[in-house]
């Protein structure tokens, strides 16, 4: 990766489109309110647009679109979620810090593939 103000580029892992929606603040429980996202998973960030301008593989970099929100996965748990929604193909990451998402796909293998993907990264920084 090439060198930036911070020092080093982080490695994009995986961008698309899936429905979220956040469940709890600090553990909190909030209303679900359903949205597309853009989702990018940047070396150890999950990070949300909202933006459809947005919908690009270089969004979170510098100078680009701004997030909506990012969520720091050292620590995060991942775990598949379909009784807490009617949707298909749901799961749910929860922060260190007590924040819950729900994020859903139509498509079976596109969530999958996301799960895995966010999965591998949480057990790289748990090994860390
Ligand atoms: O788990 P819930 O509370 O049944 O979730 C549904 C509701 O939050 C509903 O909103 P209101 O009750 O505020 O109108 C949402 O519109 C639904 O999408 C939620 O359920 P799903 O099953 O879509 O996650």
């Amino acid at each position: 990766s090439s060198p930036d103000s911070e020092g080093v580029t982080p490695e994009l892992e995986k961008a698309g489109l899936l429905n979220k929606t956040k469940i709890a603040e600090g553990g909190r429980k909030l209303r679900k309110n359903w949205n597309p996202s853009w989702v990018v998973l940047v070396g150890n960030s999950l990070v949300f647009f909202k933006d459809p301008k947005s919908q690009n593989p270089d969004s979170w970099k510098p100078g680009n679109s701004r997030p909506e929100s990012s969520v720091d996965l050292r620590g995060a748990q991942l775990q598949w979620a379909n009784d807490l929604s009617s949707r298909k193909n749901v799961f749910k990451l929860r922060t260190i810090t007590g924040n819950e998402f729900l994020l859903q796909s139509e498509t079976e293998s596109l969530i999958r593939e996301w799960y895995r993907t966010i999965q591998n990264v949480i057990d790289r920084l748990d090994k860390e």
